[in-house]
């Protein structure tokens, strides 16, 4: 049985989310998700994401095709992750081509396309504007 592992902040979540989500589980038989803590994001992005982490992960692991999730800390942590959880495939949206393919010695890597015209970023940018 395949289990797959992919990673994201999910913040403001929406049906990009949802397809990326979707296509990851139909990979294999088991979804994990990191989800990437507040600390993280600042780190990142110099802002914490618009709700917190708690609330993230309560929305991702409401989802029918999702089996596991889990905080993720650190981004060079995830070697360790996918150690941990025993992950067959590291899948990821085509933001991150070529990012993680230093685990191609471990797993699978795969990049789905993203969902066009839709994101976080944007949705806060329209909703200012309102
Ligand atoms: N995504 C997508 N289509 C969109 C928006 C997002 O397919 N229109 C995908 C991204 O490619 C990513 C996942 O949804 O695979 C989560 O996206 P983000 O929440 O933006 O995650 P990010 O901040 O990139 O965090 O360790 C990596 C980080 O945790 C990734």
């Amino acid at each position: 049985s395949k289990r797959v592992i992919t990673f994201g902040t999910f913040d403001i979540f929406h049906v990009g989310h949802i397809n990326i989500l979707e296509r990851c589980a139909s990979l294999g038989d088991t979804l994990i998700v990191g989800v990437s803590s507040d600390d993280l994001n600042f780190s990142k992005k110099d802002r914490y994401p618009v709700y917190d982490q708690e609330s993230r992960i309560k929305i991702v692991q409401s989802l029918k095709f999702v089996d596991e999730v889990f905080v993720e800390h650190s981004l060079e942590k995830k070697r360790e992750y996918i150690e941990f959880f025993k992950a067959d495939i590291l899948a990821m949206g085509d933001d991150w081509e070529g990012k993680f393919d230093e685990f191609k010695d471990i797993c699978e890597v795969i990049y789905f396309p993203r969902t066009p015209s839709i994101s976080t970023t944007e949705i806060i940018e329209i909703t200012k504007n309102i």
